[in-house]
């Protein structure tokens, strides 16, 4: 029989158990955590030292415990062979090590793991270029201290207002420890990890690990690496179960561990531990939760029915082509979109006939100097001032949909198309640009959006968006609110059309509007007012260009 005792806590005492992961007349592994405890700092779990079967526990969530207190019996495998918890040296799982900032525990894990004839010199690993972003929120952080793991293993998970980004380790080897953690911001070389590098994996200088760690993550593909968000998932969750971000999840190392095993978004679990921690039963709760509503969709209608999987093979040949990251991102961000976004789109025509000739004597006047204009930065301008004049289209859904948030300024989002994907560069500051300045701005982003060397930044703080489809062909057609903005037009290819003037029947450059919002949010008139009103600017510029 062993005495299951707290080991040396490391400093605290009167510690909150915050979790029991064993009950009496369980089989546990050596290793395996039994309770977990935390402090203002900290999460720790206390592992069994030996195999065996638990007799009985002495402790209940919510007790506080200090180092060397008694909390339970075990028939050990290997009675009377292992040093009471006390005496234990080798404990590494004790707060240190659980909160991965001290060192000294991890290296001794370390040593462990690495046999002395296989030792090299420790490196830091740094967080490698983001393609020009700075201080990006770390969203979670997926190593601790003592972890073995791959070059292309996922170290942190960085989101922007855009997009999510998986941080690979870029060499193998054994963690020591963890410099940053959830909630941190990081750039480009900072320090993400200290790593014991694998046998054979050896890099001594430090400066040659900076870059052999640091991959390339481009900002506009690579980097858009979505996390494993789920649309579907967000879809039958309600909105007020998601947590905006990972960085609110409060769950400890073996239940994320779980969760990334189940490959499940920790942000969609609801935490019904103690201070809304997630515990292992409520993956275990979430995961048989989404398997019964995938299998009772198809016969109760409710949720989101699947697509069908079919052979597509057993009606002739077929290939597969893999999606890219921006066709990933784009999808998941429609899907988002789809299901999240109650949408209307309200048309309109509107007379471009003079600002037609306006646009051409402009460029005639400008092809000097190499600019030259399309229609669109001259929309643009018309979209700022009608957002001016109507501020609900240049608002965003609070999280809790209680209120609306108003932006003081007016950044307007394009969408690009590139030869990798739909891709959408931010004007920032229209109301306050010259059409001029506009154009080539435009020309410049819609340029590293096809190189795909535009910023993440670039691509950030849109107010409303404008998709212009008019350089290829339609009609019209049914844009998707990019939430959290609230409204977006889309530009088909103007036409000549006969016009009734009062008299007769004159051929007027029309040009066809489809602009789609969010009717949570803008009412019907307000839509068709909002129509009007830029109907009207673009008919008469001279407001506009004031
Ligand atoms: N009606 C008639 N002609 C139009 C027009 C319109 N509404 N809009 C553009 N044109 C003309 C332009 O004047 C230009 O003709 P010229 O070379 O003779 O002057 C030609 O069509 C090509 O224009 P463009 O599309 O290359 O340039 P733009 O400034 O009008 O648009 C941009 C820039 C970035 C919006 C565009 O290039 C683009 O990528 N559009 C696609 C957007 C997209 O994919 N939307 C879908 C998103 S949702 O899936």
């Amino acid at each position: 029989m062993t005495t299951l005792k707290i080991p040396d806590l490391g400093g605290p005492s009167q510690v909150e158990i915050i979790e029991i992961l064993v009950s009496a007349g369980d089989s546990v592994e050596a290793e395996q955590a039994l309770i977990v405890l935390e402090t203002d700092k900290a999460t720790m779990e206390i592992p069994a030292e030996t195999a065996g079967v638990i007799k009985s526990l002495s402790v209940k969530v919510g007790d506080k415990v200090s180092s060397g207190d008694v909390f339970g019996e075990l028939d050990s495998d290997t009675a009377d062979s292992s040093p009471s918890a006390s005496e234990s040296e080798d404990t590494v799982d004790t707060e240190q090590a659980m909160a991965a900032d001290t060192e000294k525990n991890a290296e001794k894990s370390v040593e462990k793991a690495t046999p002395a004839s296989e030792k090299t010199e420790a490196v830091d690993i740094v967080v490698p270029d983001l393609g020009g972003s700075e201080q990006v929120e770390v969203i979670e952080v997926q190593v601790s201290a003592g972890d073995e793991i791959d070059a292309e293993q996922t170290v942190l998970v960085l989101e922007s207002d855009k997009a999510s980004m998986e941080i690979p380790a870029g060499q193998a080897g054994t963690v020591i420890s963890v410099a940053v953690k959830t909630g941190d911001k990081v750039s480009a070389g900072d320090v993400m990890l200290k790593l014991q590098p694998a046998a054979g994996n050896a890099v001594s200088a430090e400066n040659n690990a900076v870059e052999s760690a640091a991959p390339e993550v481009a900002p506009t593909e690579k980097a858009v690496q979505t996390t494993v968000a789920a649309t579907a998932a967000t879809a039958t969750i309600p909105a007020a179960d998601v947590r905006s971000s990972a960085a609110e999840v409060h769950a400890g190392p073996a239940v994320r561990k779980l969760a990334r095993e189940f490959g499940v978004e920790l942000a969609l679990v609801k935490g019904n531990g103690p201070k809304h921690r997630i515990t292992k039963d409520d993956i275990q709760h979430y995961v048989k939760q989404r398997l019964s509503a995938a299998s009772s969709t198809v016969q109760t209608g409710a949720g989101i029915p699947t697509v069908p999987v079919v052979d597509f093979a057993k009606f002739g040949p077929v290939s597969e082509s893999p999606l890219n990251n921006i066709k990933r991102a784009t999808a998941r961000a429609m899907t988002t979109a789809w299901l999240n976004v109650p949408q209307v789109t309200q048309f309109d025509q509107v007379d471009i006939t003079d600002l037609e000739n306006y646009r051409k004597q402009q460029n005639d006047r400008y092809a000097r100097q190499g600019i030259k204009f399309s229609i669109v930065p001259f929309v643009l301008k018309a979209i700022a001032k009608t957002l001016e004049d109507f501020p609900v289209f240049n608002a965003s859904l609070s999280a809790d949909g209680e209120k609306l948030i108003l932006k003081q300024y007016v950044h307007i989002g394009v969408a690009v198309d590139t030869p990798k994907g739909l891709l959408v560069p931010v004007i920032r500051d229209v109301n306050q640009k010259s059409v001029t300045q506009i154009t080539q701005e435009l020309t410049d982003k819609a340029e590293l959006a096809r190189l795909g060397k535009l910023p993440l930044t670039d691509m950030q703080g849109g107010c409303f968006s404008l998709s212009s489809l008019g350089g290829i062909g339609g009609t019209a057609f049914t844009p998707i609110v990019n939430p959290p903005e609230v409204a977006i037009l889309g530009l088909s290819k103007a036409s000549m059309q006969p016009v009734w003037d009062g008299s007769a029947f004159v051929p007027r450059l029309m040009l066809p509007l489809s602009l789609s919002y969010d009717h949570r949010v803008v009412d019907g008139a307000e839509a068709a007012r909002f129509g009007q009103r830029l109907v009207m600017y673009l008919q008469d510029l001279r407001d506009v260009l004031m």
